[in-house]
């Protein structure tokens, strides 16, 4: 085990190392999965965030749950991706931080999802908090120590 001696990690504001909101792929609610599936297959995520055209989080939409929902008894039924909406199959129950809380509250989140959508008040997406980010966060700052 190792610990952190300095305050500094800790002290992180989320909002310093958030991919913001702009470079994050997403959908519109309202867009069908043929879309959605196009989205996720040209980026190369397997989940990413649905927005409202106000930018507020409404859920998440993987290629699993599009894959699931047109899983027939035989076969995957393509055809039925251009007449389904992605708020018909997103998950809606899903971990959300605000841009004041504690990167402690996020680093626990990750543990458990890949990455989790940071929000202002309103539910306005401000970025995202990915397991990557923290991780090269982390890193830089145990380097820093050792030298
Ligand atoms: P996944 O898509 O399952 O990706 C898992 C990890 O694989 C990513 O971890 C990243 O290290 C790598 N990876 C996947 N696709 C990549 C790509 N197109 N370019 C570079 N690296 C790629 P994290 O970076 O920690 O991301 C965790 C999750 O956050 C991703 O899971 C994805 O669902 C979401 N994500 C990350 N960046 C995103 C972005 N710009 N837009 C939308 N969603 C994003």
């Amino acid at each position: 085990m190792f610990s952190i001696h300095s305050e500094k990690f800790l002290e992180t504001s989320i909002m310093d190392i958030i991919i913001p909101a702009d470079k994050v792929a997403h959908v519109q609610i309202g867009n069908n999965l043929e879309h959605a599936l196009l989205v996720l297959t040209k980026t190369g995520y397997t989940a990413i965030p649905v927005l409202d055209p106000f930018f507020r989080l409404h859920g998440l939409i993987s290629t699993n749950l599009i894959m699931d929902s047109i899983l027939g008894l035989e076969r995957i039924e393509f055809e039925r991706l251009e007449g389904m909406k992605v708020e018909e199959v997103m998950n809606k129950d899903i971990p959300r931080l605000l841009k004041t809380d504690q990167v402690m509250k996020a680093l626990k989140l990750v543990i458990n999802h890949s990455f989790v959508c940071v929000t202002d008040d309103d539910g306005v997406l401000e970025g995202i908090f990915t397991r990557r980010v923290i991780l090269k966060h982390l890193h830089q700052h145990l380097r820093k120590m050792n030298k």
